[in-house]
């Protein structure tokens, strides 16, 4: 196992042979059969789990131990500058795992220690867990799944298309329903469970993670609005939820509520112009195809055309993304 105190880079120890066959390994069956088509080489990382964990020192060994164990799975632990045991309970694991722990020096907030997270990993597909054993590792093949064979970019676990077993509070249910109509009209997609932090996406749209304005639980959010904007498929799947054993869930409404609104407004503004410049240059290049027709002499500017396309994307990239 590795620690970092910054978020270098660092390669995790390689796994123990010997340890890779464990019980679990029954309950991942069908999720390592997928994924031997997907494997490349021997030691080639191709799923990675990132847990951001804040003061969960009753729960992280047990959620480390309940991962998949295998050296192309491997585990990130953000360490948010917990000031109970956390890290003390990592270092009791006794089994040789492919995991990494990455320390922030500071509490920096769930959002940043997923970017922290997503800086360290290796695989081709990245996922997000939490460290307070809410989630259940077995519904990782229904996460990873639909991005492994394209269907989707972007997968969010839903309790509401699967279980949760606990008596939910009215605020979050109504929160979430409220995020949900806004992200369904402005844009466009029904996302139920938007809070969850069981995720998975493709490497290849890491670029939803540049420049992220919210670092704390409101990054959640950002992230559908993004990826919603970039076009990427999202897919919410059905997990199982549970409820939190120890200690009390790190969420602030009230803070959370202020980060939403913001938000959404910095997004549909966003959303607005790239609409309105998409269009413009969508018209601009209409007009030129139409005037290329009429005066063949113009042909040898068909490159100008492609410059246009690409200076305005590059543009567009740049200023609204
Ligand atoms: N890195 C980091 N993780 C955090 C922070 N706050 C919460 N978490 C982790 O984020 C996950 C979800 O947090 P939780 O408070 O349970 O949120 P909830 O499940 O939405 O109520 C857990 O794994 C926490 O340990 C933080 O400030 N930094
Ligand atoms: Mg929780």
């Amino acid at each position: 196992m590795t620690i970092l105190t910054s978020s270098e880079d660092v390669d995790a120890d390689p796994p123990n042979q010997s340890l890779l066959k464990s019980s679990q390994d029954n309950d991942f069956q069908s999720l390592y059969d997928f994924l031997e088509n997907f494997q490349k080489g021997d030691d080639q990382v191709i799923i990675s789990i990132i847990l951001p964990m804040f003061n969960e020192e009753m729960t992280i060994k047990n959620v480390i131990e309940s991962l998949p164990n295998q050296k192309f799975i491997e585990v990130i632990v953000v360490n948010d500058k917990s000031t109970d045991g956390s890290l003390k309970e990592i270092e009791n694991i006794k089994k040789n795992l492919n995991l990494k722990v990455v320390n922030h020096k500071l509490n920096k907030g769930y959002g940043s220690a997923i970017l922290t997270g997503i800086k360290n990993a290796k695989g081709d597909v990245i996922v997000t867990m939490d460290s307070d054993g809410q989630h259940d590792p077995k519904d990782l093949l229904t996460l990873v799944r639909p991005i492994f064979t394209k269907e989707a970019d972007y997968t969010i676990g839903s309790r509401y298309l699967g279980t949760f077993f606990y008596q939910l509070p009215v605020s979050t249910r109504l929160g979430e329903l409220f995020v949900e109509k806004l992200i369904q009209i402005f844009f466009g997609k029904k996302i139920m469970n938007n809070q969850n932090g069981f995720r998975a996406f493709n490497r290849q749209i890491l670029k939803i993670f540049d420049n992220v304005r919210y670092d704390g639980y409101a990054f959640c959010t950002e992230q559908i609005l993004r990826a919603s904007i970039e076009g990427y498929k999202i897919k919410e799947c059905p997990i199982k939820l549970y409820d939190r054993k120890h200690g009390s869930s790190h969420v602030v409404l009230s803070k959370l509520a202020i980060n939403m609104f913001s938000l959404f407004f910095t997004y549909l503004v966003k959303k607005i112009k790239l609409t309105v410049i998409r269009k413009d240059r969508y018209g601009m290049l209409k007009i030129y195809e139409k005037e290329l027709k009429k005066s063949p002499e113009l042909k040898d500017l068909r490159i100008n055309r492609e410059l246009i396309y690409i200076n305005s994307n590059f543009f567009v990239e740049k200023r609204f993304t």
